[in-house]
């Protein structure tokens, strides 16, 4: 049985099927690119990854794309324990979540990454290589988003709106923690491998005072990180640098949103 993924360290849906495989204790093989030296937008990838995005699953030389799908891919196929509820109205709430997870979370992620962190790492490159690095998002939207948060950086429109959208999240998080150990009842599910990454990112970042007057979201989160799952998926394969840069670069982009949180 050959199983690659194509990850890279601090990608979050990475990350989410990390934390599946880490949880279901399913050997794999990574593939490691740096997404933010550009190694994703080579032709070679884009045959397997058209849209240029990590995680890429090849299972025996069958390509399974997008994270949510490769995540209940390898609960399906793969023994462990199950990590889909088998009732399907638990089903139905389960996938809400992940549902919401790709369509609102993701895409607010990125913007509050790129602009708190992301942007100085490829800002480090000649002004040549951050337009190459621009350029190589097949995606025209995501493109000139990404000019935004690279060029703009915390003036760009829609980093008021992802925070602001986190904000709405960890509210209905706790509403839907309270009186529940996992987000969907007593099971650990998809759905709370999926927040994961999420919270942890906006930890990483210094955002966690988010939840500080927002008690079962810390107990869930505190859950989360004692589970064996957690260390491995989430920092065995982020380089120090890259961890280090995130965090110091999180720690100075807290006063602006700290700023964004108050004019609510
Ligand atoms: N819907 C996709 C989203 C994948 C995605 O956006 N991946 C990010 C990393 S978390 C990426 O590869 N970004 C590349 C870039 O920003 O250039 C999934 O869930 O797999």
């Amino acid at each position: 049985m050959a199983l690659e993924l194509y990850h890279h360290g601090s990608s979050v849906c990475a990350a989410k099927v990390r934390l599946v495989l880490a949880e279901k204790d399913v050997p794999w093989q990574g593939r490691y690119l740096d997404i933010l030296a550009g190694e994703h937008h080579t032709p070679e990838y884009l045959k397997l990854n058209p849209k240029a995005v990590v995680p890429t699953l090849v299972h025996d030389g069958r390509v399974i794309r997008e994270s949510s799908v490769i995540s209940e891919y390898i609960d399906d196929v793969f023994p462990g324990p199950d990590l889909k509820p088998r009732d399907p109205f638990v089903l139905a709430n389960m996938r809400l979540w992940t549902k919401l997870v790709d369509e609102e979370v993701h895409p607010s992620t990125r913007p509050v990454t790129y602009v708190a962190t992301h942007r100085h790492t490829i800002m480090k490159g000649s002004p040549e290589e951050v337009e190459k690095h621009i350029a190589g998002d097949p995606d025209p939207v995501w493109r000139e988003r990404k000019r935004g948060w690279i060029y703009q950086g915390f003036d760009a429109p829609d980093v008021r709106i992802a925070i602001r959208f986190f904000d709405k999240l960890l509210g209905d998080m706790e509403a839907a923690l309270d009186g529940s150990v996992w987000l969907t009842g007593d099971e650990y599910t998809l759905a709370d491998g999926a927040l994961t990454p999420y919270l942890n990112r906006l930890e990483m970042l210094s955002l966690s005072p988010m939840w500080s007057n927002r008690p079962n979201v810390a107990r869930w989160f505190d859950q989360v990180k004692a589970r064996a799952s957690f260390e491995p998926a989430l920092f065995g394969c982020l380089p120090d640098d890259l961890k280090s840069a995130m965090i110091e670069n999180g720690l100075k982009a807290w006063p602006e949103y700290k700023k964004i949180l108050e004019e609510n």
